[in-house]
């Protein structure tokens, strides 16, 4: 699958552990509500392995090609083949971006997490389709994250003329979200903003209309 702006409107991410209803009610829900990418990231304390991560991880995918929305994996090459994902996607401290191309090829979705300029243009060298760039925000979601970069960071890499779909992501909700697509996201990637909501589907229709309402007001230097 081809990736187009688009589809980072809303980012859904989420594995086992994020979640405290039925994961698969859950993503259901987000994608009734307009998700328009999902990223299945079984990771942290409890998560699932080998044989029971496949499972769930073909479940999530079946439910995403039913809305014809992009499935991703984060970091796990191999199930991405293996399951035959549409993209992946990898941080700085992963399999390098030449290397998960030469093994997913070219018709595959590559996302690159990007926390500066440096590494940004970096990526885009390299052959990534999207940059993922963050932390925005403070998060507890994850526990190894760089320092906090704010909606800025965006801001420095469209100034270079980058001109790459770019999604931010880290301590995204309804009330910081417009931020982030201001200083030049093509939209946001959210865990907690849609798999912890008390009505899944009504928090991502609310996320997607802030999007959409300002995207012709968004910060392009390219
Ligand atoms: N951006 C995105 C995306 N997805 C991610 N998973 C990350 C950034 C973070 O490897 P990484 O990637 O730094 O950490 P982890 O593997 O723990 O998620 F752009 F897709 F929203
Ligand atoms: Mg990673």
């Amino acid at each position: 699958m081809k990736l187009n702006p688009g589809h980072l409107e809303i980012y859904f991410i989420m594995g086992s552990v994020n979640c405290k209803k039925d994961l698969r009610h859950v993503l259901e829900e987000a994608l009734q509500g307009g998700v328009t990418m999902f990223q299945f990231r079984e990771k942290g304390a409890g998560c699932l392995q080998g044989e029971e991560k496949v499972k769930l991880a073909k479940e999530l995918q079946f439910i995403c090609r039913s809305f014809e929305v992009p499935f991703i994996i984060n970091d796990d090459v191999e199930l991405a083949v293996q399951i035959n994902a549409d993209g992946v996607h990898i941080g700085q401290e992963d399999t390098t971006v030449s290397e998960v191309r030469a093994i997913i090829g070219a018709e595959r979705i590559l996302g690159v997490s990007a926390h500066d300029v440096e590494e940004a243009k970096s990526a885009v060298d390299a052959g990534a389709d999207y940059l993922g760039v963050g932390p925005m925000y403070p998060t507890k979601t994850k526990a190894d994250t760089r320092a906090v970069q704010g909606p800025n960071v965006i801001r420095a890499i469209r100034h270079e003329g980058i001109s790459i779909p770019i999604v931010g992501i880290g301590g995204i909700n309804e009330s910081n979200a417009a931020e982030v697509v201001m200083a030049g996201a093509d939209g946001i990637a959210v865990i907690s903003a849609i798999s912890l909501a008390d009505d899944p589907k009504a928090s991502t229709q609310r996320l997607r209309k802030t999007v959409r309402t300002l995207e012709g007001f968004r910060c392009k230097t390219y």
